[in-house]
């Protein structure tokens, strides 16, 4: 029966730790809450923040107008990686897919600097701040956007305002906490059993 009991609380654990837990935001205020320890690059020139860097995969990315450019297509496979010198749970910014029509939207990847990764469950589709937060075991030194699967040839859109970093507040909870909890209560309800029978 303990053997069991183990298995189960241990898948738990497992089950927690392989998927980020990922809070979307489309408010920057709410966002942005308390304690956001975070850089912000603006695209106001061509330089951009030390320790960032964004490449694409069709060199598709421009800088004009105080706004990041880009067009993602599908079919083409195309990507834009934004790389942070450390570690981030926290990537956000002010997106215009309006550019050129709506098209095909963008989807997110996350990757730590050990190389796993992870698509994220919401793409982008709209206008409008977008954004993500992992909770703190799932840190990431990379954001990778692809065009995601909405109908259309193309996603070409902007980017401005692009906030990235630390978040320490409004890190959700993992759901498996609440299932594990019963668990381990239950757990030392059979231990107490077992110690009154003995
Ligand atoms: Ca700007
Ligand atoms: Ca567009």
């Amino acid at each position: 029966m303990k053997k069991v009991m183990f298995l189960v609380v241990g898948m738990m654990f497992a089950s927690s730790v392989n998927a980020a837990s990922v809070n979307f935001y489309n408010s920057l205020a709410t966002f942005e809450a308390t304690h956001f320890s975070g850089s912000l690059e603006q695209f106001e020139d061509a330089t951009l923040n030390a320790g960032l860097s964004i490449t694409s995969s069709n060199s598709s990315v421009s800088y004009s107008g105080g706004v990041m450019h880009d067009r993602l297509t599908r079919s083409s496979g195309n990507s834009t990686t934004f790389e942070f010198g450390s570690a981030v749970n926290a990537f956000g910014g002010i997106f215009d897919l309006g550019v050129a029509g709506f098209g095909q939207g963008i989807e997110f990847t996350i990757q730590a600097f050990q190389g796993s990764s992870e698509v994220l469950s919401q793409q982008f589709t709209g206008n409008g701040f977008f954004g993500f937060i992992t909770d703190a075991s799932n840190l990431f030194n990379k954001v990778i956007f692809t065009a995601g699967s909405s109908s259309g040839s193309a996603e070409t859109y902007t980017l401005d305002d692009l906030h990235y970093g630390l978040h320490t507040a409004a890190v959700p909870v993992p759901a498996a906490l609440f299932l594990f909890a019963p668990a381990l209560l239950g757990f030392l309800g059979l231990r107490r059993k077992a110690a009154v029978a003995a």
